[in-house]
């Protein structure tokens, strides 16, 4: 019997600076008593994630949902935008508090993200953009995609919130399409406790987001817009400042845990990995998917992810339900029945990975699957006999 941790051990956990470092920026902004907008430590995030993204065109704001509402309006997005069911809810969510209708169509099988075909076929002349998500951090079909968008004269508009420090082709993720927003949420690679990003491809677009999210104001009397209030502060640029310097080491214990994960994942019946990125992909390991074969490992997805949290392993199911079947979004238009998102969504498993997760936990959580792999086979197997009770045969061995 593998021993269950003696601690939860989580599908994600923030990465953090050490107590006195943070002591030691947070005396700065005593000292300033200069608390939020637009503060010299946003200044200096602002600043550094410029050169680190490649591109002056970039806001910061309070978190990655506010900053792609902000996007959509400021971009003068309306009608209907082509997005992807597979995808955290506050993708679709941005969309709504914009009047913007989502038009979902499936994914592809590989890295789940929009399917080019699929995004094409459902373009009419109510269509404004498209708005895709690279999950988990894994790139979109970026060629196709933008073909498809420059084609029909719609915008393309990603939602990076996991890919932050991707790469494709030595260029950084944030410069493919139009715009693209970050999360920095304290669940992700990177983060800034909670925070969001934008880049862009047009430079004008930078003014009008500094107005958009401070109230509109140009100055003390004058407000040139209905803006809102979605301003980064300064202790969440204190923290993004002193992990952003951390990064390369950051994402190499996450490299390293993947790779473990895949070593020991890829010898259990039922358990699907996803394929690994392509070489022009510089990738940041963001999330552990992982699909479970009901039929080859021997119990459904469900009864693994519970199962799991007898050892205290705390698993998520990223991203069931599907957006289109949250209950305020039913009846929104769905092109087709979605198979693949569907037949993920009903499958995926994202299990714990965060740069902290030492590499013995990774064993021990791999041989509790395999135990339980084994165990549900097991089970099956002495289940089958039970069909046969009518003809007195053996009777079925029970396992727990
Ligand atoms: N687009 C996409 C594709 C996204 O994934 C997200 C956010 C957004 C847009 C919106 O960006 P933000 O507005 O959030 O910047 C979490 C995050 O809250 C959310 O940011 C993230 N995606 C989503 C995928 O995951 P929950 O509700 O699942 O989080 P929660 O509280 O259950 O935490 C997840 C795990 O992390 C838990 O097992 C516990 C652990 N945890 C969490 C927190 C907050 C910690 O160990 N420490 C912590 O401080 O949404």
């Amino acid at each position: 019997m593998i021993k269950p941790f003696d601690h939860p051990i989580t599908a994600a956990r923030p990465t953090l600076p050490s107590l006195e470092e943070f002591r030691r920026g947070l005396e700065g902004i005593w000292d300033r008593a200069w608390l939020t907008n637009n503060g010299p430590l946003v200044e200096e995030f602002r600043r550094n994630l410029a050169e680190f993204c490649g591109t002056k065109n970039l806001s910061l704001f309070v978190n990655g949902t506010l900053a792609l509402q902000i996007a959509l309006q400021g971009m003068g997005i309306t009608g209907d935008v082509i997005t992807t069911p597979y995808t955290f809810v506050a993708t679709t969510h941005a969309l709504f508090w914009n009047k913007i209708r989502p038009v979902f169509v499936d994914i592809e099988p590989e890295y789940y993200s929009l399917d080019p075909a699929q995004v094409e076929a459902a373009i009419t002349p109510w269509t404004s953009a498209i708005l895709a998500a690279h999950v988990y951090g894994q790139p979109c079909r970026l060629k196709e995609l933008e073909e498809i968008a420059r084609k029909h004269g719609v915008k393309l508009l990603y939602d990076a919130a996991h890919a932050f420090g991707v790469e494709v082709g030595g260029k950084p993720i944030g410069q493919f399409g139009d715009l693209t927003m970050f999360s920095f949420h304290a669940t992700k690679v990177f983060h800034s406790i909670e925070g969001g990003m934008l880049t862009f491809r047009d430079p004008g677009l930078r003014r009008l987001f500094d107005y958009l999210k401070n109230f509109g104001f140009e100055n003390e009397t004058e407000v040139v817009m209905p803006g809102t209030n979605a301003k980064m502060n300064e202790f969440q640029a204190l923290m993004g400042l002193l992990l952003l310097s951390r990064l390369d080491e950051m994402l190499e214990k996450r490299r390293a845990i993947n790779q473990r994960y895949r070593e020991r994942l890829v010898a259990i019946p039922g358990v699907r990995l996803v394929a690994e990125p392509v070489a022009a992909v510089r990738y940041n390991y963001a999330y552990m998917p992982v699909e479970v074969d009901e039929g080859e490992f021997g119990t459904e997805r469900d009864q693994l992810y519970g199962k799991l949290r007898d050892y205290n392993v705390y698993a998520r199911r990223y991203f069931y339900p599907l957006v289109p079947d949250f209950s305020c979004y039913r009846g929104l238009i769905v092109a087709g029945d979605l198979p693949v998102a569907r037949r993920v969504a009903s499958r995926v498993l994202t299990l714990p990975i965060y740069s902290d997760l030492a590499l013995d936990d990774v064993d021990r959580i791999c041989d509790i699957i395999e135990h339980l792999q084994s165990e549900a086979c097991g089970a099956s197997r002495a289940v089958k006999p039970a069909q046969h009770a009518d003809f007195g045969l053996l009777l079925p061995v029970a396992q727990s």
